[in-house]
């Protein structure tokens, strides 16, 4: 049994390998900067996948503005030192990704324009997407072997498998029991459960496991139906609610 799950993780790293440059980003949103001579971002409050390329556009050439990160109290705007466009009139591009540790994470990220402060204020809140490992706005295909224990992932862009890779091996005692975002980093995290009622938790970075815990033993009279981000922080939680049983596809 334990050659054939062999067999079927090489025939998944060779897929991987030839498909490697078949890798994308998660596209592309447009935010106009102070369109018909108004001083507003439009849209002002979007919400965007982690990944996404957020597109600045300046059309008018005054007044002039800017992007730049950080928060408003009162007609105090502060800088946050994430990111700043400059001062600029159109026409004029300022571009961000919205991936990797800056700006990568679940959340809001607001910002204002220098010039008319306060009065002109935006904010672009990324989101995970379900099943998303590598946090490129596009689910991606867990494998796990029943036989063997191995357990391997698909990296996916749309319909085309990007990359393959082998993880590790399992004892099949463990069943993955959920697959969410449990630290808000926008990549998708492993949640497991052995036939005692013990609970794992891998967060992932991407294919490779960076974190693994113990949550504890819960009696096997328990059954997890559900993980989800239930208290609206952008992060999963794990807890029997009113999900679907088995693995969410409602985060
Ligand atoms: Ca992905
Ligand atoms: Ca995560
Ligand atoms: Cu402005």
């Amino acid at each position: 049994m334990r050659r054939t799950g062999m067999k079927l993780v090489g025939v998944v790293v060779g897929i991987g390998i030839a498909l490697w440059s078949a890798a994308a980003d998660a596209g592309s949103f447009t935010v106009q900067v102070g369109p018909n001579n108004t001083t507003s971002f439009v849209p002002a409050t979007p919400t965007v996948a982690a990944g996404t390329t957020v597109h600045w556009t300046w059309s008018s050439t005054s007044p002039l503005h800017s992007v730049t990160s950080g928060t408003c109290s009162g007609s105090t705007c502060s800088p946050d030192g994430r990111w700043d466009s400059g001062v600029h009139g159109g026409p004029f591009t300022f571009d961000l990704i919205f991936a990797g540790p800056l700006l990568g994470s679940v959340g809001t990220y607001p910002y204002f324009c220098s010039v008319h402060g306060a009065a002109m204020q935006g904010a672009i809140t990324v989101k995970a997407t379900p099943h998303d490992f590598d946090a490129n706005g596009k689910s991606d295909i867990l494998w796990r072997n029943t036989s063997s224990g191995g357990v391997a992932m698909w990296l996916m862009d749309g319909a085309t498998i990007a990359s393959g890779s082998f993880i590790t091996t399992v004892p099949t005692v463990w069943t993955v029991v959920g697959v969410a975002d449990f630290d808000g980093d926008a990549k998708a995290d492993i949640l497991w459960r052995d036939t005692s009622g013990n609970l794992a938790l891998w967060i992932m970075d991407g294919t490779a496991p960076k974190a693994s815990s113990i949550l504890g033993n819960v009696s096997t009279q328990w059954t997890i139906v559900g993980v989800a981000d239930f208290n609206g922080d952008g992060n999963a939680d794990s807890s029997g609610g009113t999900a679907p049983p088995g693995m969410c596809r409602c985060g």
